[in-house]
């Protein structure tokens, strides 16, 4: 990773501004990466900015908004009317994502210089002209590389922002379970170090009773398609968060191996996430779907079928 963060540490020599930029509908992983590279930048006496659309910060859970109140760090958020105040030579930096239509605003990124930083398998669609696009599948976050940035560039985060850096890593490996490896562990307790609160980590994880009851009366109907394999049919408009929660939460029951949750992401489209523990590489059948995915950890959408119809397929595929 050195030679990353040389890397980094010279494109940032290069610049005056940055803003930075994560996924839309933000999670903690997307937040905490941008916090932190922002607290890394300005320990080159930079300036930087982390941009966030009004609406999501709204619809933040209360407890983001109170951790941002919390921070004893000084963030400055620019959202699609302010960032026009951006001076000097600036560079977006996108992080957790690579791909255009999904960034909070995808229009910056014909406006600056771009760099991305993403640990999502790289699809056909990533980010084109790019001055440096870095992709690690082999990270279970962005949470945790800006981690080791923040330790390599020898600063120590704000307490706030080490424990969302800390709620990023646990929510994308969900509790330490998916693509979790010695160093996400060893980010994990560089942060605590940092000064991470374990309790505000617990209250900014929380979510509502009715999201809870929502997802366990989708599972309740979930059901075995073969041998171990757990498939999930939820009704309704979802969206791939939910889906893929209801996939990885099937996986922690026992004797499952692996699961496929379906449904609608809107009128026309079908989402699947898929999730195995390792023997039925579900990235092979989401391949096959038109998606595409790492061996445990898989998803596709499909235009114009129905959900029983893709049911039926992903049955098939796995005879
Ligand atoms: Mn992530």
């Amino acid at each position: 990773m050195e030679t990353l963060f040389l890397k980094l540490n010279q494109i940032i020599k290069e610049y005056d501004s940055f803003i930075i930029m994560g996924h839309k509908d933000p999670d903690l992983d997307s937040l905490g990466s941008s916090l932190g590279l922002c607290e890394i930048i300005e320990s080159f006496g930079k300036k930087a900015y982390v941009f966030l659309n009004d609406k999501h910060l709204e619809n933040y859970n209360s407890n983001i908004n109170q951790a941002f109140d919390k921070m004893e760090k000084d963030v400055v958020c620019v959202n699609e009317r302010s960032y026009k105040k951006v001076s000097g030579k600036t560079l977006l930096i996108v992080t957790d994502v690579h791909i255009q239509d999904r960034l909070e605003y995808p229009k910056l990124v014909d406006i600056y210089d771009t760099i991305v930083l993403d640990h999502h398998i790289k699809s056909k669609n990533y980010i084109k002209n790019t001055k440096f696009l870095y992709i690690d599948t082999n990270l279970s976050s962005m949470s945790e590389l800006i981690t080791f940035y923040a330790e390599y560039v020898n600063i120590d985060l704000d307490n706030v922002i080490a424990t969302i850096l800390l709620a990023g890593i646990e929510i994308d490996t969900n509790g330490f379970n998916l693509k979790t490896t010695s160093n996400t562990y060893e980010a994990a307790s560089t942060l605590m170090e940092m000064g991470a609160d374990s309790i505000l980590k617990q209250e900014l994880l929380k979510e509502s009773k009715e999201e809870y009851m929502k997802r366990a009366s989708f599972i309740r109907n979930s059901f075995i398609v073969k041998d171990n394999i757990a498939m999930c049919i939820v009704t309704g408009i979802t969206n791939s968060k939910e889906l893929a929660e209801i996939a990885e939460e099937l996986l922690t029951f026992e004797e499952i191996e692996a699961s496929f949750a379906i449904g609608k992401l809107d009128e026309e489209t079908i989402g699947v996430s898929a999730r195995s523990l390792g023997d039925l590489d579900v990235s092979n059948i989401m391949k096959q779907m038109g998606g595409g995915g790492h061996n445990s950890n898989a998803a596709t959408q499909i235009k114009d079928k129905t959900l029983k119809e893709v049911k039926q397929e992903i049955i098939d595929l796995l005879n």
